[in-house]
């Protein structure tokens, strides 16, 4: 509770004396992630300037929240910047694009160097190293943060990914430690991923596994429904059933909340009366743009991603609704037990396949732009807080520092016998979905990778066959070194070495 003291301070509103270098810590931008920011940030017993270019949101938090802690508020930039202690430290949280370069446009020129500005909005990590770089030059330092786990995390502790200069995260780390999640052996879910745009770049991907696992979970329901003719209640329960176990995660706790949800309106399932087309606010989008650039497969949240574009290509759908399928038939009732066990091995399979994938991502870039990320680090803040935080995430730490140069998860110890108890059920889920007609792309997509990781050969050769044979783009052989042509178009068909 706030004292006395700071009930006064919070009642000083702007034009009423702002306290001069008395924040330790600013928020701008108040709508719903920067106004529970800032009240974690006061709760735990940080002053904190609040401003917000709508001056009325910044009113209506410390109206609302006032005696949760100190909160200097201001309505200008200036009074802002003033009411700070320096270094000053000034979480931006305003929506991601333009408006991130206004407010830097608008602070950067009432900073000193040394100061710290914080953008903890969902930006594109190659924004925010543009940013970085410029504000670099001018002595400031630009921290883009990726803060996962929705405005409740933003409130009771997110997981936090920081990235910019090692030296502003240490003037950042007991704040941002303070305020976030902590995993269940209490260690805080916060850690400096590396420079510049590292800390986005990590959020990104995390985005992007967060799409994968919610299709593999929403493919897992729809092969219980369609072909056991479970109905959600019933799936409801199976996967309360699996949260106990290795599964255990905030995702499928909550797929089970919504399938036991129903709807008051009609008293039917909630999930049968929403429209099937999902919307992508588009950090999907971005990871895997950002994997085509790196050469890093993604291809499970690639599917992710494209599931939910075809879902929503309503006219699409609709034109193709008559081409045949086969014959709609269930499941025996008595295969009822061994299906149910079998989706939730190919579901936990195809989990440690798109996680392989993006923790792979990250790998790349942070080669491709000297980062030098700790994989078991950015495993370990994702532990609690945010919304893929799992039991699994617990292994997944523990793979990497076992051995922080793992060339993918699937041949960790525990992964790779995990996928070696799975494999027979997951082709028999797959080839089970395709029979019965249930599009299951994440599914497919995730056993199609780890058969191409395994496999002795690829047809890849036959494609550097095709691409000598219409373009010379050469191939290179298995037998000796070097690059080579054919002359196909000759009779003979003799082979060069193009000089
Ligand atoms: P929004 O993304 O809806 O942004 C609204 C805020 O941006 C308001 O404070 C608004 O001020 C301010 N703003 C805008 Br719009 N244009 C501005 C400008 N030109 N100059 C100054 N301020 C401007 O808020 P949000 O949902 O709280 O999200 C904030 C950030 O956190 C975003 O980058 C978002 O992607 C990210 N994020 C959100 C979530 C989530 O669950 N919502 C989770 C994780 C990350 P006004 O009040 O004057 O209009």
């Amino acid at each position: 509770m706030a004292s006395a003291d700071q009930a006064a301070q919070n009642s000083k509103g702007p034009g009423g004396g702002t306290p001069q270098g008395t924040a330790q810590i600013g928020v701008t931008g108040l709508a719903v992630m920067g106004r529970n920011l800032a009240r974690n940030l006061a709760r735990n017993g940080y002053a904190t300037a609040v401003h917000n270019r709508t001056a009325a949101r910044t009113r209506a938090l410390v109206e609302e929240f006032g005696d949760e802690g100190t909160f200097v508020p201001s309505e200008t930039a200036a009074d802002f910047v003033a009411s700070l202690e320096r270094p000053r430290r000034i979480i931006v949280m305003v929506k991601a694009g333009e408006p991130t370069d206004a407010v830097i446009e608008e602070f950067a020129p009432l900073l000193e160097p040394g100061d710290i500005i914080v953008d903890a909005g969902n930006a594109h990590f190659a924004d925010t190293r543009r940013r970085e770089k410029d504000l670099r030059k001018r002595g400031i330092h630009f921290v883009g943060s990726g803060v996962s786990g929705g405005e409740e995390g933003a409130l009771h502790g997110p997981s936090i990914m920081p990235g910019g200069s090692a030296e502003s995260y240490q003037a950042l780390a007991p704040m941002l430690e303070a305020i976030s999640a902590k995993a269940e052996d209490g260690s805080p879910c916060v850690a400096h991923i590396g420079p510049d745009g590292a800390g986005h770049f990590v959020k990104m991907v995390h985005n992007g596994i967060e799409y994968a696992d919610m299709q593999l979970i929403a493919e897992a329901y729809d092969l219980l429904r369609h072909a056991l003719d479970l109905p959600p209640a019933k799936i409801a329960e199976v996967f309360r059933g699996w949260n106990q176990g290795r599964l255990d995660s905030y995702l499928i706790e909550i797929t089970a909340q919504v399938l036991a949800h129903t709807d008051a309106d009609t008293g039917r399932p909630f999930v049968d009366v929403v429209l099937d087309q999902a919307e992508q606010k588009g950090t999907g989008r971005w990871t895997v743009q950002t994997a085509l650039d790196l050469g890093a497969p993604v291809s499970g949240i690639a599917e992710a991603v494209f599931a939910r574009s075809v879902s929503g290509h309503a006219d699409l759908r609709e034109a193709a609704r008559e081409l045949p399928g086969p014959t709609p038939t269930l499941l025996d009732s008595a295969a009822y037990d061994r299906f149910a066990d079998d989706v939730e091995q190919a579901l936990y399979a195809s989990k440690i396949v798109a996680y392989a994938q993006g923790f792979h991502q990250i790998a790349a870039g942070s080669a491709e732009y000297g980062w030098n990320v700790d994989q078991g680090r950015v495993a370990a803040i994702w532990r609690a807080g945010c919304i893929i935080r799992a039991a699994f995430l617990d292994r997944i730490r523990s793979a990497f520092d076992a051995r922080p140069d793992l060339p993918t998860l699937l041949i960790d110890e525990h992964f790779g016998e995990a996928l070696r108890g799975a494999q027979s059920a997951w082709r028999r889920v797959v080839s089970t979905a395709a029979e019965l007609g249930i599009p299951t792309p994440g599914f497919s997509a995730a056993l199609a990778y780890y058969d191409s990781l395994r496999a002795e050969r690829l047809p890849a050769a036959l494609i550097q066959g095709q691409r000598d044979f219409f373009g010379a783009h050469t191939y290179r052989r298995t037998d000796r070194p070097g690059s080579f042509h054919t002359l196909w178009a000759t009779p003979d068909r003799p082979e060069v070495t193009p000089s």
